[in-house]
């Protein structure tokens, strides 16, 4: 009985997954015309820490643009994210400043929000998992579950401080990895090679409380299971044939399924957290886990947001209606719980859509000049870049270029200080704003500062004006297909065929030989200029935002403006003034090292 209710959902979301997919392939933007809506979220980082350039070239940026690219198609479209504000990263961090767990999230998801405001990330809502709404959804989460029977209670060994006299759930143990080896592994998962384990089976387990250190011994406690295997084969037939889906991520969920589903802890020893609703001796002075309540978060803050819109149903056109598409962005160590994990809960509510797609990033590491290989960005060697200071000292499109230029699409990637200057400095300036700036100075100039019209276009000139929709075409191509690097790149290339163009048509000497030809040879350029301020802007949106007013272009990221990209925009007589640079050149000194 239980099942039915799941299955007609899940027939309905499939079948519409088998329609989108076909489309797909057909032509791009198949599934733009299959979803009505898109549900986009962004991995909910802990707010126990500053998010750094490595996380937001990870789940953060990639989604941004994607979100700004949608828009612009006209998609109906929604972007949540939030801080996740339980666990023991928390009271952890907590412990180590002698403060409250309260103190620490309300500082880091202040602190967090402004970073991703400062980097061009414009999320819909910034919820948080501390609410008392969410703590109450999750709650009718864990109910429901524990209604349809796939979730239930069983002993368990914990590790247990007797010097602390406390249970020591998770990140408050450290070992040497089952799997690897690696002696810095935390309690249930190890940061040298991914995996993740129950508590008991890492070796030399010692307590990683600050002032403990001592060896934990194994107590018994009651938990609450998840029967993940009861999704087995559910979430085996979801992901069947899905050749869209990033080898990492598809890989990553497959090797779950092909080990077997196993039931798994969803409750934990602490105090932090979202408590166990329900009267039951065993549930004193424990919560649920922490990885239980985050991703239903993203359902909170959708709520909240629908709040907000003054339509509080309104979240339930992106859960609970199969024309919506979930889209989840993380990284790449959240992949079980994004692709197995939370789409088993969503099935044991019965009523929510399931996430289309999980796209899941590498890691970014850190080159330090001089060394042969990259490393984890790091505290203790100083090479955490902190995201505001960096826009600050160079500017959020900067950032966002070369972050999605060495996007850790396929494999890990690493952000070098030299690389940056030289990629920002060669690729941007010299090229993208290298275009516009010598177009609209040259107008300026030589047509008394107005558009000169086109006059007759030749062969060239077509042909340049015609790179404009293929540029348009390749760039969605890509990005539907989460190819950001590829795609930022096939927007770029709109500005080199400018500069081949403009140099090829030497309008320096036409001004003086043939003036009409002249006008028209700028008048090609400032469409282009035009089409690149529309083009860039899911990428760079400030500096497009900027390029668009310089040449009195309206609304160039409005919503349905991507269908206005291969237009010409600029009537003969648009006023011209004279431009600022768009991205001034970095010297050497100005970068670190
Ligand atoms: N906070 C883990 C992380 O920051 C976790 C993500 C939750 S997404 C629902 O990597
Ligand atoms: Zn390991």
């Amino acid at each position: 009985m239980f099942w039915e209710p799941i299955a007609a959902v899940r027939a309905v979301v499939s079948a519409a997954n088998g329609v989108a997919r076909l489309l797909f392939a057909a032509q791009w933007g198949g599934l733009l015309t299959t979803f009505k809506r898109t549900l986009v979220t962004s991995a909910l980082p802990y707010a126990n820490g500053r998010i750094h350039i490595g996380h937001l070239a990870g789940a953060y940026l990639p989604a941004d643009i994607y979100v700004r690219y949608l828009r612009m198609r006209g998609q109906d479209v929604v972007f949540v994210c939030g801080s996740d504000e339980h666990g023991v990263p928390i009271t952890l961090r907590a412990l180590k400043e002698e403060t409250t767990p309260r103190a620490i999230i309300d500082r880091f998801h202040e602190q967090n929000e402004a970073a991703f405001r400062a980097a061009g990330i414009e999320f819909d809502v910034y919820g948080r998992t501390s609410w008392p709404e969410h703590h109450a959804l999750t709650q009718r989460f864990f109910l429901r579950l524990l209604e349809g029977g796939h979730i239930e209670k069983r002993k368990t060994q914990q590790y247990y401080s007797e010097k602390m006299q406390m249970f020591l759930p998770d990140r408050y143990v450290e070992g040497t990895c089952p799997k690897c080896s690696s002696g810095e592994a935390r309690g249930d998962q190890c940061d040298a090679c991914g995996t993740s384990y129950d508590v008991t089976e890492l070796r030399d387990p010692r307590s990683a409380v600050p002032g403990d250190g001592s060896t934990p011994i194994l107590r018994e406690s009651m938990h609450w299971f998840l029967r993940l295997d009861h999704f087995q084969e559910a979430l085996q037939e979801k992901l069947e044939g899905r050749s869209d889906w990033r080898r990492n991520t598809l890989g990553g969920a497959q090797s779950w399924l092909r080990e077997g589903l196993r039931p798994r802890c969803v409750t934990r020893d602490t105090s932090w957290g979202v408590p166990i609703p329900l009267d039951d001796p065993d549930a004193a002075g424990k919560c649920i886990y922490v990885w239980f309540d985050a991703p239903i978060g993203y359902v909170t803050n959708t709520q909240a947001w629908a709040e907000r819109q003054g339509d509080a149903d309104l979240w339930k056109r992106y859960w609970q209606d199969p024309a919506c598409r979930l889209v989840h962005f993380i990284g790449k160590d959240n992949i079980p719980f994004h692709a197995i994990i939370f789409p088993a809960m969503l099935m044991g509510q019965s009523d929510y859509i399931l996430p289309d797609i999980v796209v899941a990033n590498e890691y970014l590491n850190f080159l330090r000049a001089g060394e042969a290989a990259a490393a984890k960005f790091s505290k203790s060697r100083g090479t955490v870049i902190e995201v505001g200071q960096f826009v600050e000292t160079y500017g959020a499109d900067r950032l966002r270029y070369y972050l999605t230029a060495i996007a850790p699409e396929t494999a890990d990637s690493e952000f070098s200080w030299q690389d940056f200057l030289h990629r920002t400095n060669g690729e941007i300036a010299d090229v993208f704003g290298n275009f516009v700036h010598r177009s609209l100075t040259f107008a300026v100039k030589s047509f008394a500062a107005a558009l000169p019209s086109a006059g007759e276009l030749q062969e060239t000139d077509r042909a340049a004006l015609a790179a404009i929709p293929v540029a348009r075409d390749e760039v969605a191509r890509l990005l539907e297909r989460f190819q950001f690097r590829q795609a930022q790149a096939a927007m770029l290339e709109l500005a080199r065929t400018g500069n081949r163009y403009f140099d090829e048509q030497q309008p320096w000497v036409t001004r003086k030989s043939d003036l009409e030809r002249c006008g028209t040879t700028l008048h090609v350029c400032l469409q282009l200029a035009a089409a690149l301020a529309r083009l860039a802007a899911p990428f760079l949106p400030a500096s497009a935002a900027r390029l668009a007013a310089m040449l009195g272009l309206e609304a160039h990221d409005a919503p349905g403006s991507w269908a206005r990209i291969g237009e010409t925009p600029l009537p003969p007589g648009t006023p011209l003034t004279k431009p600022q640079i768009l991205f001034p050149k970095l010297e050497r000194e100005e970068v670190p090292e």
